[in-house]
């Protein structure tokens, strides 16, 4: 990997440099896997993988405290694992199967852990903003110190009813991140195509939002920015905005022409900012880990993905009664 500037390294010890590394591992590892299972058909519907996005929701998680919220779009088998869900019962839902998240009767976009404060899974682009919002307002009214991490992409970042949640969230000082994850395009749209806007975060500026746009593949920088924005929330100051400029490596879904960019972009991403190579070459460069040591990690991650694909072939599809459970009427 080509030599870049990384960021200030002194808030960070050895072992969550290895959780990091750990953490991003099992996003990666576990998606290349469901990204097979789709192949050989075991997968249906819709699957948005989040793989090259890692040191964003990585970072961030490493902000939370327990009780804190997440919400996001349907990229978001990431944020599931990053905030402690089962891969089994993740690669369960994915395959449809009983032993999944929502019984295998939601799928890729549709999971949800109370236990966890994980709060889906939106397809709609953006619905997850203002739901993310009456989150952080349950907890302003119940008077704790709660945070909740609404993320949202790019082109959602286009949407009205982000704009409608700026001006309430501010007004009412609600405890909530909105976390842009600018991946730079919206299936295939890049974000020149959709604004002539320089930074998404600034247009908070309007509604009084402070906010930043820092490094999403360098993990380091999004824990230092997550910290701030956590910080200026628990105080009672309000929302923050975080546009975090990272990169997808996978197209928009499973089923991409992949004409909006050039493959030596892609590579270039992979060569020169890779999230995971990066916090390899710190462990390593730093001498704080051998090649040993992560080929333990490596094998420890291939175990446990592996056995979600087991536990999640193994699992039997829902009865038929499912049909009728879980619903409102
Ligand atoms: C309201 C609405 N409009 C359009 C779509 C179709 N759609 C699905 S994903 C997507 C692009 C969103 O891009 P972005 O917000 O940048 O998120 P990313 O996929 O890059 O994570 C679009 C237009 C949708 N699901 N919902
Ligand atoms: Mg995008």
């Amino acid at each position: 990997m080509a030599a870049r500037k990384t960021s200030d390294k002194s808030n960070v010890s050895k072992d969550e440099l290895l959780k990091f590394y750990r953490e991003m591992l099992l996003i990666r590892r576990f998606e290349e896997k469901a990204g097979q299972l789709y192949g050989m058909g075991l997968i249906g519907g819709f699957c948005h993988l989040y793989i090259g996005q890692e040191a964003v929701v990585v970072g961030l998680e490493a902000c939370t405290k327990d009780g804190d919220k997440r919400i996001t779009s349907y990229r978001d088998h990431g944020h599931m694992l990053a905030c402690g869900m089962d891969a089994k019962g993740v690669m369960a839902e994915l395959t449809g199967r009983i032993g999944g998240y929502s019984k295998g009767k939601g799928g890729s976009m549709h999971m949800f852990s109370k236990q966890r404060h994980f709060y889906g899974g939106h397809g709609i682009v953006g619905a997850q903003v203002p739901l993310g919002a009456g989150l952080a307002l349950s907890d302003k009214y119940k008077g704790n110190d709660n945070v909740t991490f609404a993320y949202f992409g790019d082109g959602a970042a286009n949407q009205g009813q982000v704009y409608e949640t700026y001006n309430m969230a501010e007004l009412w000082s609600l405890p909530v991140v909105f976390v842009i994850e600018n991946n730079q395009y919206a299936m295939g749209t890049s974000l020149k195509r959709s604004t002539k806007s320089t930074t998404l975060f600034g247009r908070g500026l309007a509604y009084g939002i402070s906010g930043e746009q820092v490094d999403g593949m360098d993990v380091l920088a999004v824990k230092a920015a997550g910290q701030k924005a956590v910080a200026h929330c628990r105080a009672g100051n309000g929302p923050y905005i975080l546009e975090m400029m990272t990169y997808r490596y996978r197209g928009h879904s499973m089923s991409d022409p992949a004409k909006y960019r050039t493959r030596e972009e892609v590579q270039k991403m992979k060569d020169e900012k890779d999230a995971i190579e990066h916090v390899r070459d710190l462990l390593i460069g730093g001498g704080l880990a051998s090649e040993d040591d992560l080929k333990s990690i490596d094998r420890d991650i291939k175990a446990i993905v592996n056995d979600s694909a087991e536990f999640a072939k193994e699992s039997p599809e829902p009865d038929v009664s499912e049909l009728w459970t879980d619903i409102y009427a």
